[in-house]
């Protein structure tokens, strides 16, 4: 594991400064909790159960960000609700429809899930407590999102993701909604316009396609039931079940098969781009355009990756500290837009049968951000620093290396030049990296 992490850093130089600040700028917000017990419990919880929103959540400012958190809250427990296979359906949708009532009740609660999770259910009379103490504005939003996405679940507890369309709703409920939601409490919060639910909702389900075309393995590996969100229209013209899709005979159809997947997540991605460009607070844009920038970069990662159907496949944790801290404005965004779907685009192979639409989608994305007139001054600069950065480490290695290994080799090693390169490069990268 330590080794993996070395190697990483080895391969990746750049990843090591972002890395170093981030965990520096969580130890900052962890000192920062709240004292009151129940507000407390929530940012305690906010923190273990959201590996993605935690930190970005916390960064809004005070009054929106204890409403995002309750929001995060309330809709994650009723996630656990939802994602509890062991719970049988006849509890679950009743819960699931009556949920946005339940968080009104300071005595009501249900225990489900496990380690953190149930932890959530089990103290959700502090996440009711906090809900309480929201502006009203805040909690009718979250009121309203609730019952539509209780609703929503409970729909889809007894029926499949048949078609695409079905699988358009299921994202919309799970979603699209917060995306609907998240852009009432922006409003409310007077810090934006209202933007449109065509717009929020593709915020959603650009982020929600996205996990569930990386969680293929695990989802279908969930015990005591499997669980599928892959449309049968889609994975019906690569296998028999979906599950085939993960023996290595099928390889060559399960390929194509995420590659569809991917395909049609695409399509979300000029509305995301149109939605954020909209955005006039620079917390607010952060929050919303760091998980968008992940997500472009799973699917690029994901596509024609048959490691999908073998494990885990997620970005380094270096490269999403770097897109955290280097995530500001829209010309941020436009650049890594444009980059990772670059890097999409090299991976697409002309007898794919979906390539034609990928480079379609992959275009309509590439000429956003050229039209948007910022691509290459921003783009060009990141380019060289990371290319300066890669060449500075790998001369030090040099200069190290043989130092470390075998004494007689120092002599041999051509070292004067590159050691004077190094002991003045090496402070002055570290320098530009810390000040970026
Ligand atoms: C801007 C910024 C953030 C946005 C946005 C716009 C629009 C939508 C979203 C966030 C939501 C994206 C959800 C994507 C991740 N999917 C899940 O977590 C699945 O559960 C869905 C139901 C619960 C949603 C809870 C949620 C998530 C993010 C939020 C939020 C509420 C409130 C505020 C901010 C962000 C997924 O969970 C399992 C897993 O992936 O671990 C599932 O069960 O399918
Ligand atoms: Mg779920």
């Amino acid at each position: 594991m330590v080794l993996r992490s070395l190697w990483t850093i080895i391969d990746h130089p750049e990843d090591l400064m972002p890395l170093v600040r981030l965990k520096m700028a969580v130890a900052r917000i962890e000192k920062e909790i709240p004292a009151e017990p129940h507000w407390a419990f929530c940012y305690g919880m906010l923190t273990k159960v959201s590996r993605s929103f935690a930190l970005v959540i916390q960064q809004l400012c005070t009054e929106l960000r204890n409403a995002v958190c309750i929001f995060y809250l309330v809709l994650r427990a009723l996630d656990t609700v939802e994602d509890d296979t062991s719970v049988p359906s006849d509890i679950k949708v009743p819960i699931l429809q009556l949920f946005h009532q339940h968080i009104y009740d300071k005595n009501w609660h249900f225990s489900c899930g496990t380690k953190d999770y149930k932890v959530l259910m089990d103290k959700f009379d502090l996440v009711s407590t906090a809900f309480l103490e929201l502006d009203r504005s805040y909690q009718e939003v979250i009121e309203d999102i609730t019952r539509r996405m209780g609703a929503g679940m409970a729909k889809f507890i007894c029926k499949e993701v048949e078609t695409v369309e079905d699988y358009d709703e299921y994202c919309h409920y799970v979603a699209g909604l917060v995306g609907l939601g998240l852009s009432k409490l922006f409003h409310a919060s007077g810090l934006e316009d209202l933007a449109s639910d065509s717009l929020s909702n593709s915020m959603g389900l650009f982020l929600q396609k996205t996990n569930i075309i990386r969680d293929y393995l695990e989802d279908i590996n969930e015990i005591p039931k499997s669980r599928m969100f892959w449309p049968r229209q889609i994975w019906s013209k690569y296998a028999n079940k979906l599950e085939d899709l993960k023996f290595e005979e099928n390889s060559i159809n399960a390929v194509q098969c995420l590659n569809d997947m991917v395909t049609n997540a695409l399509m979300h991605g000029e509305d995301c781009l149109q939605y954020m460009s909209n955005l006039r607070s620079p917390a607010i844009f952060r929050f919303c355009a760091i998980p968008q920038i992940m997500a472009i970069g799973t699917l690029a990662l994901c596509y024609n990756n048959i490691e999908v159907f073998r494990g885990v496949v997620k970005m380094r944790r270096g490269l999403t500290a770097q897109i955290s801290e280097q995530t500001s404005d829209m010309p941020d965004v436009y650049c890594a837009f444009y980059e990772f779907s670059s890097m999409l685009k090299d991976k697409v192979e002309e007898n794919d049968p979906n390539a034609a639409l990928a480079l379609k989608y992959v275009e309509t994305i590439q000429q956003a951000c050229i039209k948007s007139g910022t691509l290459n001054k921003r783009c060009f600069q990141a380019k060289v620093l990371k290319i300066c950065c890669k060449i500075l480490f790998s001369l030090s290695y040099k200069m190290l290396a043989p130092c470390v290994c075998f004494k007689a080799e120092v002599s041999r090693f051509d070292s004067l030049k590159t050691k004077v390169i190094c002991t003045i490069a090496y402070p002055i990268v570290l320098l530009m990296l810390w000040c970026k």
